[in-house]
This record gives C-alpha cells, sequence and structure tokens, in this order.
C-alpha cells in the first residue's frame, strides 16, 4: 500500500509529533505508542483510551507500551488521520465523521438518519456491516480495533430554538470536515463552515457561526453551551467513534500479540460504552442546570425529510454507498 502525501505536509506531521513525543519521553522511544485524542481528562473516550493503552502494556509485558496524548496537542483529526496511514502515530479514538474523504464507504455512518437509535447503530457496527467497514479502512491504512460511542449530535445555537428545518435557513453552522455535511446544512437552507473542533468556542463566541451541532458531553466539554445557550434535541446524526490504530503498527506485531492488543482494545469500548451512558445524562443534566435552554423536537421526520437529498448526492458521489445503506437499514 502506497499513500502518498505532499512532501512539506507530511514533513510538518512528523515533526509535530516528533516534538511532541521528545517533550514527553525521552527512553524507549522506538517503542512508544502515540495515542491521539482531541478530549480533555475524564471524557469516556479519553478513559477508555487510557485503559486500552495501559491493558495493552500489561498483557503484551510491555511490548506494546504507549501513552494518550490528549486535547489534540499533536494536531486536528485531519492530521491524525494521516498521520496514522503513514505510521507517525499508532493509535488514536475519534468519531468516523471526519474519515469520509479518506475512506469513502465510511460515509454511511454520517448520513442523517441512518441509524434509528444508539442500539441500531451498535447492532450494525458489531456485525458484518462494522467488519466491512473495518476492511476498507484498512485498505487506507488504519484498523478499527473496537467501536465507541458518539452518542447522538444535535443543534445548537446562539439565537433561537431549532424547532422545524425553516429555523435553520440563513443561519451558519460549524460543521466537522467532510462536504457531506455542507451539504445537510444546505439542504436545510443553511450555511456550512466546516472547522477544526478547537476553533469553533471562539467563533461562537466572535459570530463568526451562528451555531454548531454535537452530542450532549462534547457540548457539555467544549464550554460550547456558555456561548451557544440554545439546544435542540434533532438528533439527526448517530457517528459511531472507533479505537483506531495504524496498519503499519500493527502489523509489526506478532499474532499472538495482536490478539491480545483486540482483546483489550474490545474491553475498553465496554467500558466506553457504559462511561458514555453516564456522562450523557450527566452532561445534560450539568448544561440545563446552567441555563441552557433545551427544547424537544415535534416533528423529526421534517427533518429527516429535507436532508434526503444528501442520500441521492452521497451515492452519486460514491455508487458503493447504495448496497451499505441497505444493508444498515435491513438490521432491526
Ligand atoms: C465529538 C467527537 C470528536 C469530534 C468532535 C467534533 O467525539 O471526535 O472531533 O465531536 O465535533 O463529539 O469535531
Amino acid at each position: 500500500m502506497i499513500i502518498k502525501f505532499p512532501a512539506k505536509k507530511l514533513g510538518n506531521l512528523l515533526a509535530l509529533v516528533t516534538t511532541a513525543s521528545a517533550v514527553a519521553f525521552s527512553s524507549a522511544a522506538n517503542a512508544e505508542w502515540k495515542g491521539w485524542n482531541i478530549h480533555n481528562t475524564d471524557y469516556p473516550v479519553t478513559v477508555a483510551l487510557e485503559s486500552f493503552i495501559k491493558e495493552a502494556d500489561k498483557v503484551t509485558n510491555g511490548r506494546v507500551n504507549g501513552r494518550v496524548y490528549n486535547g489534540a496537542v499533536l494536531g486536528s483529526q485531519s492530521d491524525s488521520i494521516q498521520m496514522l496511514q503513514v505510521g507517525a502515530i499508532q493509535f488514536a479514538g475519534f468519531s468516523l465523521g471526519p474519515m469520509g474523504d479518506a475512506v469513502p464507504e465510511v460515509n454511511v455512518v454520517s448520513l442523517p438518519f441512518i441509524f434509528k437509535n444508539l442500539d441500531h447503530m451498535h447492532r450494525v457496527m458489531d456485525g458484518s456491516v462494522g467488519d466491512k467497514l473495518s476492511k476498507a479502512m484498512e485498505k487506507k491504512g488504519i484498523m478499527s480495533l473496537a467501536w465507541y460511542d458518539g452518542g447522538a449530535r444535535s443543534f445548537y445555537n446562539t439565537s433561537k430554538p431549532i424547532q422545524t428545518p425553516a429555523d435553520v435557513k440563513g443561519e451558519k453552522f460549524r460543521v466537522m470536515n467532510n462536504e457531506l455535511y455542507v451539504g445537510m446544512i444546505e439542504a436545510l437552507g443553511g450555511n456550512a463552515t466546516p472547522m477544526a473542533y478547537s476553533e469553533v468556542y471562539q467563533s461562537l463566541k466572535t459570530g463568526v457561526v451562528d451555531g454548531a451541532e454535537n452530542n450532549w458531553p462534547s457540548y457539555d466539554s467544549s464550554n460550547h453551551y456558555e456561548v451557544a445557550t440554545y439546544y435542540s434535541l434533532t438528533q439527526h446524526l448517530i457517528i459511531p467513534e472507533c479505537l483506531c490504530v495504524s496498519v503499519a503498527a500493527w502489523n509489526r506485531l506478532s499474532p499472538a500479540d495482536q490478539v491480545l492488543v483486540k482483546k483489550a482494545a474490545r474491553d475498553s469500548s465496554q467500558l466506553q460504552r457504559k462511561l458514555w451512558a453516564k456522562r450523557d445524562e450527566e452532561s445534560r443534566k450539568k448544561v440545563l442546570a446552567a441555563g441552557v435552554k433545551f427544547n424537544e423536537i415535534k416533528d423529526k421526520k421534517a427533518f429527516s425529510d429535507a436532508m434526503k437529498p444528501v442520500y441521492a448526492k452521497a451515492v452519486q458521489d460514491n455508487p458503493s454507498l447504495k448496497s451499505f445503506i441497505e444493508q444498515i437499514q435491513s438490521v432491526d
């Protein structure tokens, strides 16, 4: 497998990783597994990733050892995808949302209302569709060892409740880096700006964007609730997250170690899902107590109908999505 990057971009990525790890880790650097993470301490993804690498170290007698770099200090999520592909980092935990560019099949999980609820997403991802997506990622240098939860994403904004699709008209929304989400907002008559997570707080505060969309825990941990105080429960996206490893790092492990590391990953996903359910509830309560104005959506079908054109466009751009959509819809 050959992945090409412009020399300058790749140089920047490698410099970033080398500097960050040199600061934190001076001995046995060759053996260190560097883990990328966007979230801060105590977040369910963070705790699960830390538990994974600790367990992997234990069960392999230190043959796999490393640490998790929180708060996206190793670069943005788009950077992390490329760093996994070239083996500059060894593992990461993140939303599959921005992965559509690198692995087009994965865009199926970014289609609005594709999953009925969290349980449905679990059944799909823990079954054959999850395996197929993992295979597609593997061809691009990234392997998913386990699926994590990312809850359901809803709109939040600074000026008014979103009750119907018409309320999105003319509003500027931040989306994750993926053209599909731009189409999703445009289908509602809004304007979308793809932007790194780290820039959203300031952009909401200064009016560069009017709103964004995310699950309760991220709305809480990013402090976006302080500056965008209307949260409207559209739940238009349920996007799985992954504990992913670099195929380059994976291939250096013995088959026996691969079995052990995979088990550590699966165990960490059990932990993450438990922590997620708890945190989802805690974050919801916390932001509501802080004064967030929250509304349910009376007619969710109005949103899914308005967003339907996104499906046709996605299939047109990537015909292989058609069969993935059908497979997901056929899972009860
Ligand atoms: C969070 C995901 C994280 C994304 C972030 C975002 O856990 O991976 O980067 O949303 O909106 O819910 O960028």
